[in-house]
């Protein structure tokens, strides 16, 4: 059976008045997931927690997908000017999956049972979810991290540190990436460490620092995984993490 990975939708708002809100992920994180031998199942947001638990405990994998700026009251600041859109049905979606995730067991623990919780992989606002509702805090605004430039195509490169879980999947040393982001990691939460950073400093990966399946990447990878290997590699191991043939 192939390994079912979560992957939290966005609220869309398509402009007419007979078009009702909708929720929806982009079409890459499925493709990305699907050549890595996943099924993407998308979780829809609501207030309803009990319906976005049980569809996360379903699965064996949750992507914590892109999207708007969360509310910074999730790390204890008060919101800037230069905060953008938020969207505070996804906040609670971002908390509860989180919440459900952590609290089960990884398919691959090893005989130590130190490690708890499904794999997860965040991508974009998806790491700066890890970090604001894991105990950490962002940036509201940085400069120099959007690009004009088409999403497959790299404009920056940023340097996976040796020895991480990520450099083990994507090679340590410099990768080029995009990026379209305005918000960044700024306090790394308890029990992870720093996986790669852009040239500036910003943060751009954060992983579990006991080596669990916990990944976040500030460039969106389901951009780049059909052109270049490393970012669907990226897909691969999360896929396989949650329980996939290699
Ligand atoms: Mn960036």
């Amino acid at each position: 059976m192939r390994p079912i990975i979560a992957v939290l939708c966005s609220t869309t708002h398509p402009t007419g008045a007979t078009i009702q809100t909708r929720d929806s992920a982009g079409r890459p994180y499925s493709e990305a997931i699907c050549r890595a031998g996943g099924v993407p199942v998308l979780v829809p947001l609501g207030d309803d927690e009990v319906a976005v638990r049980t569809v996360v405990s379903l699965a064996h994998g949750l992507l914590v997908t892109g999207g708007v700026d969360i509310a910074p009251g999730a790390y204890d600041e008060a919101t800037l000017p230069e905060c953008g859109e938020i969207d505070p049905l996804r906040d609670l979606a971002d908390r509860w999956a989180l919440q459900e995730a952590l609290s089960r067991p990884l398919p691959s623990a090893g005989s130590a049972g130190t490690l708890a919780g499904m794999p997860l992989l965040g991508i974009c606002r998806g790491i700066q979810s890890l970090a604001a509702f894991l105990g950490g805090s962002l940036y509201q605004d940085i400069p120099n991290h959007r690009q004009a430039e088409a999403r497959n195509v790299p404009t920056q490169e940023v340097v996976v540190e040796e020895g991480t879980l990520l450099a083990g999947i994507v090679g340590a040393g410099a990768l080029s990436v995009n990026t379209f982001h305005h918000q960044a990691v700024r306090r790394v939460p308890s029990g992870f460490r720093v996986s790669a950073r852009a040239a500036d400093g910003t943060i751009e990966g954060i992983e579990a620092a006991d080596g669990a399946f916990r990944l976040g990447v500030q460039w969106h990878p389901e951009d780049l995984a059909a052109d270049f290997a490393p970012h669907q590699a990226l897909f691969d191991a999360f896929v396989q993490a949650a329980g996939g043939a290699a």
